[in-house]
């Protein structure tokens, strides 16, 4: 065993002869010190067992199910492709192992491992945790620090900046696995438009590709797509295409036949390019462990960025696969037997299961391979690395075809280190009230782990949403990075017009309520990916006490809001938890409220046609008018809502939200501090920002008294 040593109270130890997984990106340096970790190394696996005390939490694994505190359940990393998300499940299409153990003293975990590993969050014994990693090659990072946000912060100082998308990523986008053709994407929009709901994009889901074919189009549905693409972005509309991980056998289908030619597929045991069955039917997977073949297929991207396009989403990259040839063959063999008997319970269930567990079997990960530097490698061994890196070829690719141009990236399945290449989304939920409150608690999971362009499909994707929960999920879906509407084929229609006039209505004023947050949101973003910081925490993490350690529907955004999304039908409000005296703001264009609350539990009332949140004393928040799109919102006029008892102040980050020349230091700051007078405010900008000429303040004092301010900037 070697042992490594990094400043800032990180030690890395490293066992056997671990693969690179590039999640890391500061160097590692050699430590001294003797891990205190219990690893008992058993047949091909490693096991670590971490004592909890009674008052421990345990923070992190991201993209999983459960709650914020993670104790009291099993977990799993193995990217895995699971359309249902009940409450037993243990594994989803992320495999993000940090962690911290918060008690008495705080400590943070990263197993920085490819594949496998079980996690056991007391779920058997209380008292511990228990971790099972399927392989003995493997680092872990061990994290001291003085609480859960400061251990978070410096590990996502060693896995490097989160990925960031152009401003107009920050839209809200429509999507629905089943608009076929042209017609009905333009009717999306047009609907939209016509009801004066604000709309940045729209995700085109498999049906735009002619028979599923990575990179193609349907000439048949999208003719003259080109067109199409550029006439919808002359009026700031962006559409962002699906690309699967599979890639369709079929002679005279360019990316197959380069793809064979340059041996760019993964391979079976015998040496053949492996064959697995996903949408188009058979299909070769791109070995992207292999920087030829990242580049190889990033370099593709191009038939779409010729056309215009500027944002994708990779899917079924864990990667999932629908069945192997030779198992479906089974099946039927099995099935053909049985014809005509009289079968019993066992029988007929053993018929059943043998199509229903066709997919995703861990046969078939076992079963194709690699090449890692040379060496034959199965993807059972580096299973996790998948998404990530069709991820990081898709963004070496665009960030060639475009120039250095921003573009809006997500990916389905992900590791840790993928966060610095594209977000995510959070996968196939349910249109199901429970998972709205799983949304909200996913948030700050995944933001531990460096992932923060991130969001929910908003109304839920199995299922039909209803009405009111799509204007739910709109109440908490407006303060995430990611905003996207999106359902499954064969489930009711979910735009925020397909259901009432009020249902319309209350959709369009939450909408525009996001748009008005914009300048507030993209600056907490780009502060928290320059400062290594979390956007989203949990109440715990900012305040003592049980109720903030058990208040796991209530999560705060940047120093400054707390949000407190409904997630159950027929209520009029809900309990709130105020940890400290807040100011509570109903946020509509035309009817802005506020009431200072005091701290302890309260009911508050929150209504569907509102946008209700919690601002903390002494902060305040920037917003501006809404717009149809981020292209068009007001940069002249800022408006500031602030409430304040002694001072407040606010550093609002902006830039030109398409290049990276914020990355050379060219960004834009506004620092406004108020400070509170015998009867009136004084206040103080300091700002570098060309755009912004008037700010507005609206600002509130602890007995309710509301002042309004104007302020010209030069
Ligand atoms: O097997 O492309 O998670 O968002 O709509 C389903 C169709 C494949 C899964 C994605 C979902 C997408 C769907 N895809």
């Amino acid at each position: 065993m070697e042992t490594y040593k990094m400043n800032n109270g990180i030690k890395v130890f490293k066992y056997g002869n671990p693969i690179e997984t590039g999640a890391v990106v500061k160097e590692k340096v050699i430590s001294e010190e003797k891990n205190d970790l219990d690893i008992n190394f058993q047949d091909k696996h490693s096991n670590i067992s971490i004592a909890l005390s009674p008052e421990d939490m345990v923070y992190g694994l991201g993209g999983n199910l459960g709650e914020i505190n993670k104790r009291g359940r099993l977990y799993e990393s193995y990217c895995t492709d699971d359309a249902c998300h009940t409450e037993d499940k243990t594994k989803l299409y992320s495999a993000h192992n940090f962690f911290i153990v918060s008690g008495e003293v705080s400590r943070g975990y990263f197993i920085d491992f490819p594949t496998r590993i079980k996690y056991d969050v007391g779920y058997h014994d209380k008292n511990y945790l228990n971790i099972k990693i399927y392989g003995q090659d493997f680092y872990i990072y061990i994290i001291e620090g003085d609480n859960p946000t400061n251990i978070s912060n410096k590990f996502l100082e060693i896995i490097g900046k989160p990925y960031v998308p152009p401003k107009w990523a920050f839209g809200y986008f429509q999507s629905r696995w089943g608009y076929k053709d042209k017609e009905d994407v333009k009717k999306v929009y047009d609907t939209f438009r016509n009801n004066d709901i604000p709309l940045e994009g729209i995700y085109l889901d498999l049906d735009y590709m002619d028979n599923f074919k990575d990179f193609s189009i349907s000439e048949e549905r999208f003719s003259g797509f080109k067109d199409f693409v550029n006439e919808l972005k002359e009026d700031g509309l962006y559409l962002v295409p699906i690309i699967d991980a599979g890639v369709k056998v079929e002679d005279g289908y360019d990316i197959y036949e380069e793809g064979i030619k340059g041996d760019h597929f993964c391979r079976d045991k015998d040496g053949k390019p492996y064959e697995g069955v996903v949408w188009p039917g058979k299909v070769h997977f791109p070995d992207f462990m292999k920087e030829e073949t990242q580049l190889w297929f990033g370099s593709k991207y191009k038939a779409l960025t010729d056309c215009g396009i500027e944002g994708f989403w990779n899917d079924m990259n864990e990667p999932a696969i629908f069945y192997q040839e030779k198992y479906l063959n089974q099946a039927i063999e099995y099935a053909n037997e049985k014809k005509g008997q009289n079968l019993n319970v066992y029988s007929y269930f053993e018929l059943k299961d043998n199509f229903s567990n066709l997919a995703n079997k861990d046969l078939y990960y076992q079963s194709f391979y690699h090449n890692v530097d040379g060496k034959k490698v199965s993807n059972d061994e580096v299973h996790n690395l998948y998404g990530y890196y069709m991820t990081k070829s898709a963004n070496l690719g665009l960030s060639k075809l475009l120039n250095d141009k921003r573009f809006l990236l997500i990916s389905r399945a992900s590791s840790i280190g993928m966060h610095r290449y594209g977000g995510i989304w959070t996968g196939d939920n349910s249109s199901w009230w429970s998972h709205l409150e799983q949304n909200i608690k996913m948030m700050p999971s995944l933001n531990m782990c460096g992932f923060f362009y991130i969001g929910g499909d908003t109304g839920g994707f199995g299922g039909h949403c209803n009405g009111e929960l799509l204007t739910r999920w709109l109440q908490l879906s407006v303060f995430t990075p990611l905003l996207r509407n999106h359902t499954a084929i064969g489930s009711a229609n979910q735009e925020p017009y397909a259901f009432t006039e009020e249902v319309m209505n209350n959709s369009r004023n939450i909408i525009k309520g996001r748009y008005m947050l914009i300048p507030y949101i993209y600056s907490e973003y780009m502060k928290a990916v320059n400062n290594h910081k979390l956007m989203f925490k949990p109440l715990s993490f900012e305040f003592k006490g049980d109720l903030a350690k058990e208040v796991e529907d209530q999560i705060l955004l940047g120093d400054q809001l707390m949000i407190i999304p409904i997630h159950h039908p027929n209520h009029k409000g809900r309990y709130v938890y105020l940890p400290e005296e807040m100011l509570e703001v109903s946020f509509l264009k035309e009817n802005m409220t506020s009431l200072v609350r005091e701290k302890g539990i309260q009911y508050v009332n929150y209504n569907l046609d509102e946008l209700k949140f919690f601002i903390r004393k002494d902060t305040m928040i920037p917003y501006t008018k809404p717009s149809k799109n981020v292209k068009e919102l007001d940069q002249n006029t800022l408006s500031v809502l602030a409430y304040v008892d002694k001072e407040a102040k606010y550093q609002l980050y902006d830039d030109d939200g398409v290049s990276y020349d914020f990355t050379k230091g060219k960004s834009f700051t506004t620092k406004i501090k108020i400070i509170k007078k015998a009867d009136d405010y004084e206040i103080q900008v300091d700002n570098t920002n060309p755009t912004i000429e008037n700010i507005s303040f609206k600002i509130v004092d602890s007995q309710n008294n509301i002042k309004y301010k104007e302020i010209s900037v030069d």
